[in-house]
């Protein structure tokens, strides 16, 4: 895709004197930067180059044309001093980074010419790039989403997290079961970071804490650490669009302080004398260990504070570097904590200030809080972290004592407020003491930061009304909305070239650099010539679609179906069963009434469950089996066919999303925080079917309501609904479809070689279905016929197709972030267009 260049009205970055940061090379130039690159990093000449030979060379190319822009960044930060930023993430879901790299510089079209000239595909070069799964699902991506926007608005951030040696497992099914195989992304070393081996911090863990009194009186604590591990630093540039700015994602990797206990060598013990170094390293090993055994909980926890020490003790030291002294911390630097993961930062930033800094407490307290913002992604009480206080007391003693003290002072300023109810005061402690002594993590964010957001409007309200309903009355400016977004750069541009020709032909090239310039599209959705384009792109994205399900499924499917697609990590929240039991009673119509105008469809399923999470397994067993009963079915004549594809990943996603049709959000409303997918998939025409629950809420707003198939239960209603309990047989029995469907798969219509594989999942479904599946199922049944319905009048179906990608805009994480930039962090940002 040749995308032109910036309007001249864009402002230009500052670093460059008013220059464009990248001058866009010609296909010669990168064909001899890639030569060069070739012979003198590589080690290959042309005759022997192996295709990753090939995409080395160009990797290695397009990094050179980042790194004088990256330190033009990093160098006007120091120079003008604008309030930096620090996005601290257990989770960077990157995916794979040359599309990226090139399209922010402007460079695929020149690059492909280049490697066309030498022999090679730079499409299949892509492939070659392993993706970077350093993440679970959505909380993972929008934070790699938002370093692109970061850096897109000039904002002087950095990303900090942790190398996983090994990222998110690779599924593999076996016969529907889902299995989990290590991820190996580093197998063939990672060409575009750099080791920092000079930035390592030693980070302590266990030992004891002494009190020593100074000469004038005052009490001094000293943490002596039983254990050192180091932290060493790792940089990835993340380069924003059109190349004017370049930030850094630093992702710390554990190494022993010694690589082995030589006199342990030296007496035969080979293994024993580097077990302290695999103990150390373990901690950077692999993305969320398990934590159900109480080692992995402990290996968790080191992760946690392992990387939150390292990245405030480097932050610290840049700002000393800069200004000299510390008590201007929060004047200079904001710290944003993604989920609870970095929340021990509150702690070890005071520790930081007070212990080694020598700032009086209260002082540092306000540095901290002044400092420090939490973004809160979930309701769901089972993820809402808390940590065995006997754990912390043991593993970073110094930081208990400090959550002790806080918790306190915080205790006391709530008593001399007015408030001296017993039960409050037990509520907004930082120590739950209901099942064993723990701490609660979203507390300590909460009470440590001056702003706390949700992602999504619904998600903020509900934050006030339940997790931190009694923190919202004792600090009602604190909890503010962040609606997610993402970056159309990734999502729309390098994902969908083609409808992003086609949009920027319509409306002109703002759409590049404005993402509200969308809306001009709107007009063009009754204009056949345009629609009938715009179908066609549409087409040719489900013609690749339907190669991939055919090679990596086995399933042949008409790219002229309805593409239902529901891709996003498997919870029984997000409500993939209720999506499989339409897709039954859908199968069922079909063959009891033949001869009715059924629209072809085709169910595409993808999604990894978390290892341990033994029900979510099973519902992807029951889509493979339900898949394979289907598709085998004649009688069926092609009108359903059911894919579930493997390994969902960021490209995947990049293959799916242009060319869905349907889009099931069908969460439990009120459980989804935001969800990102949903976005992806409007922007790219997708027409939503989904509850209102998360960032829907604000869709429909965006998009229409004539443009979005909305049904189901509010979140209020669920709330009242599981108030008068979840025994559902009263509901399934008014519901002659759902009831045949549970008996079909309880009783092994789609599990003949064991039948009684679903009896378990169907008996929660009837008594205990907390997430509310067979209360929702008769709209959700009901909705889905008024989808197909719209399919079959295609003008209406593509007209609201054309608005749904019109009225996107907002979504954006260009605009999420100018707003936490402008409310949240008080940092300005260089607009864009
Ligand atoms: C997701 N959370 C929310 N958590 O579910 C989604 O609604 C929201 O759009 C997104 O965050 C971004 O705000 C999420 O992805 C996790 O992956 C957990 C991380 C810790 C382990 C369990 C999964």
């Amino acid at each position: 895709m040749n995308i032109p260049p910036a309007a001249a009205s864009a402002p230009l970055p500052p670093e460059n004197g008013g220059e464009l940061a990248v001058q866009p090379d010609s296909a010669a130039t990168l064909r001899e930067a890639i030569l060069r690159r070739l012979t003198y990093s590589v080690g290959k000449n042309q005759a022997s180059a192996s295709e990753y030979d090939w995409y080395l060379a160009v990797v290695y190319a397009t990094r050179d044309r980042i790194v004088e822009g990256w330190m033009a960044s990093t160098n006007a930060a120091y120079v003008h001093g604008p309030k930096r930023v620090y996005y601290l993430s257990l989770e960077f879901l990157i995916g794979r980074l040359l599309g990226d790299a090139l399209n922010n510089l402007g460079l695929t079209e020149a690059m492909r010419a280049a490697t066309r000239e030498l022999g090679v595909d730079l499409d299949r070069l892509r492939t070659l790039e392993p993706d970077a799964a350093l993440g679970n699902g959505g909380l993972g991506r929008l934070a790699a989403c938002f370093m692109e926007s970061m850096a897109t608005l000039s904002i002087a951030a950095h990303g900090y997290g942790i190398r996983y040696d090994h990222g998110l497992f690779r599924q593999v099914l076996k016969d529907g079961w889902q299995q989990e195989y290590p991820e190996d992304w580093l197998a063939l070393g990672n060409p575009w970071e750099f080791k920092r081996p000079e930035v390592c911090y030693r980070i302590g863990f266990g030992g004891a804490v002494e009190a020593l009194t100074a000469p004038d009186g005052a009490t001094r604590y000293v943490w002596k650490p039983a254990e050192y591990v180091e932290a060493i630093a790792y940089d990835t540039p993340v380069v924003g669009w059109r190349g004017a700015h370049v930030n850094t994602l630093r992702l710390w990797s554990a190494r022993a302080c010694d690589p082995l206990q030589l006199d342990v060598f030296n007496a035969g013990d080979y293994v024993g004398a580097v077990a302290d170094k695999m103990r150390a390293e373990a901690i950077s090993k692999v993305l969320y260990p398990s934590d159900e055994t109480p080692a992995g909980q402990e290996l968790r926890l080191r992760q946690e504070y392992f990387f939150a020490s390292s990245s405030l003790q480097d932050a610290l030291r840049r700002h000393l570097k800069q200004y000299q002294e510390v008590r201007s911390l929060a004047e200079h630097v904001a710290i944003q904590l993604n989920d609870t993961h970095p929340a021990i930062s509150v702690a070890e930033l005071m520790r930081l200030l007070v212990d080694v800094h020598g700032i009086a407490w209260d002082e540092a307290w306000k540095i901290t809080q002044g400092t420090i913002s939490y973004t809160n992604h979930t309701l769901l009480p089972e993820a809402l972290e808390s940590w065995p206080v006997p754990l912390l007391e043991r593993m970073l003693p110094r930081q208990m004592q400090i959550i002790y003290l806080i918790n306190a002072l915080h205790l006391d300023n709530v008593r001399k407020s007015g408030h001296t109810d017993a039960r409050l005061i037990a509520a907004v402690s930082m120590i739950d003491e209901h099942a064993g002594r723990r701490v609660r993590m979203g507390h300590l964010a909460f009470i440590g930061s001056h702003k706390v957001n949700g992602v999504s409007a619904l998600h903020s309200k509900l934050l006030k009304q339940t997790v931190f309903r009694d923190f919202s009355t004792l600090y009602p400016e604190r909890i503010v909305n962040k609606t997610n977004g993402i970056t159309f750069r990734r999502w729309l541009f390098e994902a969908n070239p083609g409808l992003t020709r086609l949009l920027a032909d319509t409306v002109g090239d703002a759409i590049y650099d404005n993402p509200l310039a969308l809306r001009g599209v709107a007009p063009y959705a009754d204009d056949a010539a345009f629609v009938q384009e715009f179908a066609a792109v549409k087409r040719q994205n489900k013609v690749a679609l339907a190669k991939i399900i055919l090679e990596r499924c086995h399933v042949k499917v008409d790219p002229d179906a309805l593409f239902d697609v529901q891709i996003k990590r498997v919870h029984e929240y997000k409500r993939q069963l209720l999506n499989i039991l339409e897709t039954v009673a859908l199968y069922d119509a079909i063959r009891a009434q033949p001869y009715l105008e059924w629209a072809p469809r085709v169910k595409i399923f993808a999604g990894k469950a978390a290892a341990s999470y033994h029900q979510a397994k099973l519902i992807i067993k029951l889509a493979n089996d339900v898949a394979n009963v289907i598709n085998a079915d004649p009688t069926v004549r092609g009108l359903l066919k059911v894919a579930y594809l493997p390994n969902y990943n960021v490209s995947l996603a990049e293959s799916i999303i242009p060319a869905s049709d349907l889009s099931e959000q069908i969460s439990t409303a009120g459980m989804e925080a935001s969800g990102t997918g949903n976005m992806k998939l409007a922007l790219n025409g997708a027409l939503t079917i989904g509850t209102l629950d998360g960032a829907n809420v604000e869709i429909k707003e965006h998009v229409g309501d004539e443009n979005i198939f909305i049904f189901g239960m509010t979140s209020e209603q669920v709330a009242q609904r599981r108030g008068r309990g979840i025994d559902m047989r009263e509901t399934i029995a008014r519901s002659p479809s759902l009831g045949e469907v549970l008996d079909a798969i309880g009783s092994g219509v789609f599990s003949p070689d064991d039948p009684g594989r679903y009896a378990g999942l169907v008996d929660v479904l009837t008594q205990h279905d907390h997430f509310l599946v067979c209360e929702d199922f008769d709209a959700y049944y009901a909705c889905q016929r008024d989808a197909a319905t719209k399919w079959l009048d295609r003008a209406s179906w593509w007209k609201s197709s054309v608005l749904n990608t019109a009225g996107m805009g907002w979504f954006s994480s260009d605009r999420t972030i100018a707003e936490y930039a402008d409310e949240i962090w008080k940092t300005q940002t260089q607009a864009k267009g």
